[in-house]
This record gives C-alpha cells, structure tokens and sequence, in this order.
C-alpha cells in the first residue's frame, strides 16, 4: 500500500492513524504542499482535485480520506474500527458527516488563520474569519460534549473511524490560543484526552 500525502495534513493523518490502529505499515510518498507539488501535473493525474491524500493498494488506486479509512478498516485484519450493531454504525456515520459538514470547516478557519498563516510568514489571522470559526467550531462541540456525557466515544463505548475524523482537528485547534473550545467542555476535554494519548496517535504525531 502507498498513501501520498503530508505529515502536517489533517486528511493524511486521517490515513495514517488508521493504519496505525490496524497494526499496518504503508509506503508514504511526501507530497510537499508547500512546494505545490499537489497541483504538478503527474500528481493532477493521479488525483483530479490536486489534494492530498490519495492511496494505492496493489493497483487499485482512491482518493478522499473518509473513504480511504473506511476501506482499510474493511480490507486490513486488526481491531475493527466500524461498529457492527446498525445504531453504533449510524451513530459513526452521523459523526463522520458532522465533521466534514460543520467541524472541520470551522475549526479550519481558526486553524488556518491562527497556526498555519504564521507559521508560513503570512501574517496576522483575519479576525472575522477566526471569530466566524469559532461560532461553527463552538456550536459542533456543544453538540459532541452532550453526546459524550454518556458515551466515551462518538459511536457508543468503543472507539470508532469517527474518533479518528476528528482527531487532527482537535489536535491543532488544542495548538492555538482557542484550544479552550476544547478544554471548557468538560466531556470533549475528557475525550480528547482519551484520544490523544493513543499509540496511534503518538505514532503518527510523534
Ligand atoms: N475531501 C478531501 C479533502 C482533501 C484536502 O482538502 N486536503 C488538503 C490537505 S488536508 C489539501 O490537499 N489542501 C491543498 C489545497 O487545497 O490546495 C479528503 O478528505 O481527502
């Protein structure tokens, strides 16, 4: 197997902790974003979008991380990360679709205005959009600290592929001076200590 993508990328993270998890090592190929290595065209052919990551299993070749990890859980023997009951595995796929739908945008504004805009010399954030990403990432940790006061994980007792969705996010929004979103939530706080301080999440941080 190959994924090609960047350590610093939260959907490649996405990738690699799952794999992590499943006890699976995978060939990394670097694509530098910030060389625009993404938008070359031999990379454009692989994947039409120019994002990362994209993965290639013996000949068979995807893209999209929500994709990619429901397939190595399928495909990869391991500890399983999809619920079998049908409500955990409605429960996972809900809290999958919360992250792409109104996490990771708004948690991404922050992430991007705050660390990633400095860190590339670019400046001070734009504090409309830090503010307007707050409101999104806010109100989608509301939602997820209730779901948690009776559940250690998203779906249900055992930790599941949506943990994992939203463990980059968390991760570098706990790196800003907003990692108080997290922390002021007493069920999130406890969360994402539980998932921060897993093998795999070391692995693919350390
Ligand atoms: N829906 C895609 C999103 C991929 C994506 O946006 N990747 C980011 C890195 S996390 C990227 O390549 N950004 C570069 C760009 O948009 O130019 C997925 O889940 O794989």
């Amino acid at each position: 197997m190959k994924v090609y993508g960047h350590p610093f990328s939260t959907c490649t993270r996405k990738v690699l902790t799952t794999l992590a998890e499943k006890g699976h090592e995978a060939q990394f190929v670097m694509v530098d974003l910030t060389k625009g290595e993404h938008k070359a065209p031999q990379y454009v052919a692989r994947h039409p979008f120019g994002v990362i990551p994209f993965f290639e299993d013996d000949g068979f070749t995807m893209y999209e991380s929500r994709a990619i990890i429901r397939y190595l859980d399928a495909k990869l023997p391991g500890e399983k990360l999809t619920p079998s009951d049908l409500p955990s595995l409605g429960r996972m796929e809900q809290w999958l679709s919360v992250e792409q739908s109104y996490f990771s945008p708004s948690s991404m504004a922050i992430i991007m205005e705050t660390f990633f805009k400095p860190m590339m010399g670019g400046g001070k954030p734009d504090m409309d959009k830090v503010n307007k990403g707050r409101d999104g990432t806010a109100k989608a940790l509301d939602v997820v600290d209730r779901a948690l006061m009776s559940q250690a994980y998203l779906a249900g007792d055992r930790f599941s592929l949506a943990d994992i969705s939203w463990m980059p996010y968390l991760q570098y929004l706990s790196a800003t001076p907003h990692g108080t979103l997290i922390t002021e939530r007493p069920h999130v706080k406890s969360w994402w200590q539980r998932l921060s301080t897993r093998p795999s999440w070391k692995k693919v941080n350390g």
